[in-house]
């Protein structure tokens, strides 16, 4: 399985997820791409995550974004959320990743910002990779 799952709220986030998975590759990290709308297909993506292994997910999606805290309250992995622009300058979404409620943790980065996403993704991956070589920490990172 990939290191990063990437999913969308729309085929309309494309654009988002193209950067994502451009700067994911050209760090040599391996991802899968779904679109899963957590208000239009919440069984779907239930599914989807109930088989995933990955390491972290990046989720994106613009207007009322349900969908990263969603997943946040599926697994214990790292959530990286997108808010997508086209409405409200895309405060609407900003807002709803942000203010995720206790013990539901996302990272949030800008408005449209596909690039950190990614970069941040890349970042957490190679703390993981260090930590699970220190001899003084043992375990799974899951
Ligand atoms: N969206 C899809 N399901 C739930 C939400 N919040 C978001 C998508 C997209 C926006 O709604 O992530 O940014 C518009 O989607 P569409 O499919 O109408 O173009």
């Amino acid at each position: 399985m990939a290191d990063v799952a990437v999913i969308l709220g729309s085929a309309s986030d494309n654009e988002i997820a193209d950067r994502v998975c451009s700067v994911l590759a050209e760090h040599g990290v391996s991802f899968d791409c779904k679109v899963l709308s957590a208000h239009r297909e919440p069984e779907k993506l239930d599914a989807y995550l109930q088989e995933c292994t990955c390491s972290i997910y990046i989720a994106i999606a613009g207007l009322s974004a349900a969908l990263p805290g969603v997943i946040a309250s599926r697994t214990d992995r790292p959530v990286i959320g997108v808010p997508v622009s086209g409405t409200l300058l895309g405060i609407d979404a900003l807002l709803s990743i942000a203010q995720m409620p206790r013990g539901v943790p996302v990272a949030t980065v800008g408005v449209d910002a596909a690039e950190n996403a990614a970069l941040l993704a890349v970042r957490i991956l190679a703390l993981a990779a260090q930590i699970g070589k220190s001899s003084s920490i043992s375990g799974s990172m899951h």
